[in-house]
């Protein structure tokens, strides 16, 4: 990657990503763009909807990117709530980014997630190729989208790559109508109110990973030989398998009297069960590479440390 255009720069993932991606390949090769009128970010930015092919191809051409990393798209619980706008703006949109990198031959990466899986799936060690019958919206977009991207790859040649992101906790920006967004919202309330409301049971365990390691498994996927991506689209990748109950007690480790109050929510803990506890990561790590540094207790401290800084 060289020049590189982001699409949903001020999500959860994007407003930490442009900044990341910006210390290695140079403020001015990472084009940060979103349906808002306003970045959140500092340097080029582009208003972009990602539903528009026309003005996707122009920002694209404009900027000569050679790479798109593609991340606007609704979260799992949003998509429930919308089942229509969830399908038309994470496939339209995934279609018409896919269409882009043909159109200018970059690379292209969008993510896939633990939401690909369902019910019928191995819920513990959930193997990289396996029984894919999502019973969400969301994940209907997601197995639509990782074989899409096969698609591309294999009928064009486009290099798509992808990874199956579990929750992702962050300290920057909240994600939005996630089912896992509870993972996030404890840290800010334990520092607020020393209570949170977790609309999941304790009890209900998932995949999860810290920010940091998220960045840093897209970068080492677009950066690794494409000879060696035999399961491109999309690998399995989680740094630790939490329940509820286990991010209060690591919360409490340094807010002893931090409380969750659990407060359940039917849909939420309806698509959570669908998901897989623990996946089996080790095709990423045969074939990227992929590491991370973070466990929970790791990811704890350091988010109340950020927190506590106003980062
Ligand atoms: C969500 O909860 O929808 C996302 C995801 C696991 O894909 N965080």
């Amino acid at each position: 990657m060289n020049r590189i255009l982001v699409t949903g720069a001020n999500g959860q993932i994007g407003s930490e990503l442009v900044g990341f991606l910006r210390e290695s390949y140079g403020t001015d090769n990472v084009i940060a763009s979103d349906i808002s009128e306003t970045s959140k970010t500092r340097g080029i930015y582009e208003v972009l909807d990602v539903m528009n092919y026309d003005r996707f191809l122009e920002v694209a051409k404009k900027y000569e990117v050679d790479a798109i990393i593609h991340l606007a798209a609704l979260l799992s619980y949003k998509a429930e709530q919308n089942p229509v706008l969830a399908f038309d703006l994470n496939i339209g949109g995934l279609l018409n980014s896919l269409e882009v990198a043909k159109e200018i031959k970059a690379q292209h990466f969008s993510p896939s997630s633990i939401g690909a899986f369902g019910p019928s799936s191995p819920m513990i060690d959930t193997p990289q190729v396996t029984v894919q019958r999502p019973t969400t919206m969301y994940g209907i977009t997601k197995v639509t989208g990782e074989l899409l991207m096969d698609y591309y790859f294999n009928k064009f040649g486009v290099d798509t790559r992808s990874v199956r992101f579990p929750g992702l906790i962050s300290h920057k920006t909240l994600p939005g109508g996630g089912t896992t967004d509870y993972a996030v919202a404890c840290y800010y309330d334990a520092l607020k109110d020393k209570k949170s409301i977790c609309y999941l049971k304790e009890d209900t365990k998932l995949d999860m990973m810290y920010m940091p390691d998220a960045l840093n498994a897209i970068v080492d996927l677009m950066e690794a030989d494409s000879k060696d991506l035999i399961h491109r689209n999309a690998y399995n990748i989680s740094s630790m398998s939490v329940t509820p109950k286990e991010f209060e007690e690591s919360i409490q480790k340094i807010i002893p009297d931090f409380e969750m109050i659990y407060e359940i929510d039917p849909l939420r803990q309806a698509i959570a069960d669908s998901w897989p506890e623990k996946m089996d990561i080790h095709w990423a790590q045969e074939e990227f590479n992929f590491l991370y540094f973070y466990d929970l207790d790791a990811m704890t401290q350091d988010m109340i440390d950020q927190l506590k800084k106003g980062a």
